[in-house]
């Protein structure tokens, strides 16, 4: 029985990519499958990024037969099997935001997924690339992985493809930061749309748009949407937050109290590593704001 992945599930149907190997796609288009039957009445619902095995039925269809284990399951959005969050953000239009940069990686620290920083439109930098340098040795020196490409002339393209070989990825960001133009850039022929396109259509922000995965090659998966999650903290307890920013927890393990929020307490050695430098201002800025954030939201709720 031939193997395949699912790339889309809509009204009822399942779209499966053919594989030849592990991830590695054939040439084949996608067929469009139903479920068997027996699926439902066991309470397996396939879900985009599945592996499964497929039969083929009459006029080019096919038939869902079996899952294959599934390694894991992302919420928002709904996606089987994903390894890694590519969050992307532009140097500029829209300019670097580091807050939500720091609130997407809050919320991937909880989700077990790597994570890989793109900060795209180099070419757009007006300071000789000074400022994304900086931004790249901030995050690389916590421990991320941070690439720098420019979709214009192409640059760090070849290393991303790389990448996100033989793995499910998840591109996320804000609307307009280069996610379906870097996207083209890895993938001749793909052809997504791009800014001023989506603009035209009117395309607001309450469009619902369906996951669907792109085969990029190499075994290489992607998801394109528009937001990691709604990133409002709500899953998230208060006394968890420090947790998320992972150069805390060697300081935070030796502050005087237990359960040191790190914001004023005397002997918290979180503090005193933001004083000497150790921990960047701005993370530790990000850490408080979203704290109140998230008490204030407690109080409403
Ligand atoms: N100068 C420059 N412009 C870019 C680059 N990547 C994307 N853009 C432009 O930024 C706008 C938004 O790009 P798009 O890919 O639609 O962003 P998305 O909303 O994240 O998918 C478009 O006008 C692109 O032409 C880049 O690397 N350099
Ligand atoms: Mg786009
Ligand atoms: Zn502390």
């Amino acid at each position: 029985m031939p193997e395949g992945i699912i790339i889309k599930a809509l009204s009822g149907y399942y779209y499966v990519k053919p594989l030849r190997e592990g991830l590695i796609a054939t040439e084949e288009e996608a067929v469009q499958c139903r479920g068997r039957g027996i699926l439902k009445k066991k309470g397996i619902a396939p879900l985009v990024g599945d592996r499964i095995k497929y039969v083929l039925t009459e006029n080019g269809e096919g038939m869902v037969d079996e899952l294959l284990p599934r390694e894991s399951e992302l919420i928002r959005p709904q996606v089987a099997n994903v390894k890694l969050a590519v969050l992307l953000f532009s140097v500029r239009e829209p300019d670097m935001n580091l807050n939500l940069l720091d609130k997407f990686l809050v919320h991937i620290e909880h989700s077990g997924l790597e994570t890989l920083i793109v900060l795209t439109k180099q070419d757009l930098a007006d300071d000789e690339g000074e400022a994304t340098a900086l931004v790249k040795a901030l995050y690389e020196r916590i421990g991320y992985e941070v690439m720098v490409t420019s979709s214009l002339t192409g640059s760090g393209s070849d290393e991303l493809r790389n990448r996100l070989a033989g793995m499910i990825s998840v591109f996320s960001g804000q609307s307009g930061v280069g996610k379906s133009t870097l996207l083209n850039r890895l993938v001749p022929g793909l052809e997504l749309e791009t800014g001023e396109i989506s603009l035209r259509l009117g395309r607001g922000r309450h469009t619902t748009r369906h996951v669907e995965l792109m085969d990029i090659g190499n075994g290489g998966f992607v998801a394109d949407t528009p937001g990691f999650s709604q990133l409002d903290f709500l899953e998230l307890g208060v006394e968890e937050l420090s947790t998320c920013f992972r150069e805390f927890a060697s300081y935070a393990e030796r502050c005087k109290f237990r359960g040191c929020s790190h914001l004023h307490e005397p002997g918290c050695h979180v503090i005193q590593a933001v004083n000497t430098g150790e921990i960047a201002g701005s993370r530790y800025d990000h850490y408080k704001l979203f704290y109140n954030e998230m008490k204030d939201k407690k109080r409403r709720y």
